[in-house]
């Protein structure tokens, strides 16, 4: 019975796809569904993005959502997931300042104007299985905006790249969201150009954490994919 179940879960394992329509800030969730964050172009099919490359990879060509999150800096940050995280692999957190004149609620995040302000490692659990920290919750594994972020409004990104079929070139699977927030209580730096990527542009399809097999993989030498984390 204990080897049926396991079965059942691998059958659902592969069929459950997720989206992340809700930021919570210090615990709290967004009020409903796609309110400060964006609605993605898979609010209802739930794929994952393949192509790292495609211009789905910025904000899943979301269309702009009606509010804006106030987000003291220091805050801890995560985001809902309309199922459960059940594929393995990272998650990374990204922010983009929107550039004056511009607003959250329009402003498309173009150019080189990402910087990573967190990822996950894996790890073996007790059953000596290579796991992701959040894997198999219904929310992504927390992040704290650096209390050293200057005050104004950014895009926040969320990514969840799963990895269960990545050895093959073009089949990680990344889900995604971007939310409208507006920093308070911050700091005044903010990372050099070196720190800064496009969205596309971040990612090769055979980088070295996209293209992976993770049935091989020492937990500490996993290299996530993207621009090195911005300690703030
Ligand atoms: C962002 O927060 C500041 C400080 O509370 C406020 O003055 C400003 O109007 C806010 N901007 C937006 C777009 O909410
Ligand atoms: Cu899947």
């Amino acid at each position: 019975m204990k080897f049926l179940n396991g079965l059942l879960l691998a059958a659902a394992a592969v069929e459950a796809h997720y989206t992340f329509p809700r930021l919570v800030v210090n615990g709290k969730a967004e009020d409903k569904d796609w309110s400060v964050t964006r609605q993605t172009k898979n609010a209802q099919s739930k794929s994952g993005i393949e192509n790292p490359n495609s211009a789905d990879i910025r904000c899943y060509s979301s269309t702009t959502a009606p509010n804006i999150a106030t987000v003291p800096a220091g805050s801890t940050i995560n985001y809902i997931s309309t199922q459960q995280i059940n594929h393995p692999g990272p998650t990374q957190y990204m922010l983009a300042r929107v550039p004056a004149g511009s607003s959250a609620k329009s402003w498309d995040g173009s150019g080189s104007v990402w910087w990573k302000i967190a990822t996950t490692m894996p790890y073996y659990d007790n059953n000596k299985q290579l796991v992701w920290p959040a894997q198999n919750t219904y929310a992504t594994h927390p992040a704290v905006i650096p209390a050293s972020t200057p005050n104004g409004e950014y895009l926040l990104r969320v990514e969840q790249i799963a990895l269960h079929m990545a050895s093959q070139p073009n089949k990680a699977q990344f889900y995604l969201s971007c939310s409208q927030i507006n920093i308070t209580n911050g700091g005044n730096l903010e990372p050099g150009p070196n720190m800064k990527v496009a969205l596309p542009g971040a990612y090769r399809s055979n980088d070295p954490g996209i293209q992976v097999n993770i049935y091989n993989l020492q937990p500490d030498s996993y290299q996530p994919p993207g621009p090195p984390v911005w300690q703030g």
